[in-house]
């Protein structure tokens, strides 16, 4: 400290007032740092690291001002074709424009979602690869990123893999993600599955937080709250998969699995679907009713996670399962043992489960190689239990009606949080290309896992 007159005419006073200052500043930015890791935060995975800040920390790589792909007409390329790394995150614009020029450019069919968004934004997509076309009834590999607002680098990475593997395909070469190398054979294995994909499902949130850097996680929707924390719905909450947590799960765990309470960062919404932003992803998969693969691209805490997130698994019980009201009070404690007492597991028939499990351990393992960051992979419900998660909706589907294909469902979480940022969902540089990597590896892992359990050239048009 230095050795001022005010300090040595008023030695006492002055450290005081030095004092409560420093403790209402802490105060104030342990308040910040705790609006943005949440306890009952499931992408916040195995319990984010709490910390708390002495001053005000960097927002980590900046959002892309302008437009890089000049409306439409730059095409982008991924970092898996060339050797450069990039600066800046994608803004939601520009995520929409490098759409357009990837579209036009390899001249790919588009779909736009009949749903506006609250802010009155669509929800578009594309399909490329496989055989089909525009055939509805071909399966297909189902790509979702970015349905939570601060997960920044998601959409980024989905739209940097589609045009690494159209680019490679086009120029007869092969991808290269850090460690992690794919032959220009590889690349066109992996077309001969058809892909769905929509980079930006989530872009009110997305918007909001790279204007604000709030560490926002929810959509826009004023409906319940209009103000501060109250505004928006968890979309990660608002699937029809035991929505209604407040009846389906035990008291004991409800209070983790989502919140009934607006201002909650894991607030579920008035209704299952009560989301434009959702609507989209369930009209994605009603469009193509033959999806068979779907990942939710999430960060971050290095984690492959497959289903189930409700409970823990079980196979001999087929009807201790989500539909099956005789288990609502004690649907979601993890330490019973299924079939005996009052012990619940969340029901998949052993090969269905083995197969989940196997194409997550082949992800898992293509995230670690590509930058020798160990990937863990496991059942969602290790991390703790949740409701209405688009990855269980997706693959409950089938055993809600059996009409229904099953689809076997994913949600990855990139990365592993940036410490030196007040929001640790907002990568810094280096952090930024490193996860477009494991990104990248982990979608062309699953194509080619998804042609080897029989999914290429898959058409029944
Ligand atoms: C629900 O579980 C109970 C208790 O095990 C069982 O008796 C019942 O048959 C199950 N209901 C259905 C519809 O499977
Ligand atoms: C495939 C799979 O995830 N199996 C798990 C089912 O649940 C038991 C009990 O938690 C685990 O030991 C298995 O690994
Ligand atoms: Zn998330």
């Amino acid at each position: 400290m230095s050795n001022n007159t005010s300090f040595s005419k008023q030695p006492q006073l002055s450290y005081l007032l030095n004092f409560i200052m420093k403790f209402l500043s802490i105060l104030a930015l342990v308040a910040v740092a705790k609006a943005c890791l949440l306890p009952e935060e499931r992408d916040g995975g195995h319990l984010v690291k709490r910390k708390s800040y002495w001053r005000r920390q960097s927002n980590g790589a900046p959002i892309g001002t302008g437009d890089r792909f000049s409306g439409g007409t730059i095409v982008p390329q991924g970092l898996g074709t060339q050797t450069t790394s990039f600066s800046t995150i994608l803004s939601v614009a520009e995520v929409s424009s490098g759409f357009e020029a990837l579209a036009s450019s390899y001249d790919f069919p588009t779909f736009t979602a009949p749903y506006t968004t609250f802010e009155g934004r669509t929800i578009y997509g594309g399909t490329v690869g496989g055989s089909a076309g525009t055939c509805v009834n071909a399966y297909r590999a189902y790509f979702n990123a970015n349905i939570h607002a601060r997960e920044r680098g998601s959409a980024d990475g989905l739209l940097y893999f589609i045009s690494d593997l159209l680019y490679a395909n086009k120029n007869g070469v092969g991808i290269r993600y850090g460690s992690k190398s794919y032959t220009n054979a590889q690349v066109k294995t992996a077309l001969t599955v058809g892909i769905v994909f929509v980079p930006m499902s989530n872009p009110d949130g997305t918007n909001y937080d790279q204007t604000s850097n709030s560490c926002w996680r929810k959509n826009r929707n004023t409906k319940s709250g209009s103000s501060g924390a109250s505004v928006g719905v968890d979309l990660n909450r608002n699937f029809d998969f035991v929505w209604d947590f407040t009846t389906k799960f035990a008291s004991s765990v409800a209070s983790s699995v989502a919140s009934t309470n607006p201002s909650s960062e894991t607030y579920h919404g008035t209704a299952v679907f009560s989301e434009p932003e959702t609507k989209a992803i369930k009209w994605v998969l009603d469009t193509y009713p033959m999806i068979r693969y779907f990942i939710d691209l999430h960060s971050y805490t290095g984690d492959v996670l497959y289903s189930w997130g409700s409970d823990e698994n079980q196979s001999k019980y087929a009807y201790m399962n989500f539909l099956n009201s005789t288990y609502n009070s004690v649907r979601g404690i993890l330490s019973d043992t299924p079939g005996s007492g009052s012990g619940y597991g969340e029901y998949s028939p052993t090969q269905e489960l083995a197969d989940n499990k196997a194409v997550g351990v082949r992800i898992g393992a293509a995230m670690s190689a590509a930058a020798g960051r160990t990937y863990t992979v496991t059942p969602a419900a290790n991390l703790y239990p949740t409701s209405g998660a688009s990855d269980d909706y997706s693959y409950s589907r089938h055993f809600a009606n059996t009409a229904l294909n099953l689809v076997h469902s994913y949600t990855i979480e990139f990365g592993f949080g940036n410490s030196a940022s007040s929001c640790p969902f907002y990568p810094t540089v280096a952090q930024y290309n490193t996860n477009l990597q494991e990104i990248g590896a982990a979608y062309m892992e699953t194509l080619l896992a998804a042609v080897d359990t029989g999914l290429g050239d898959a058409v029944t048009c």
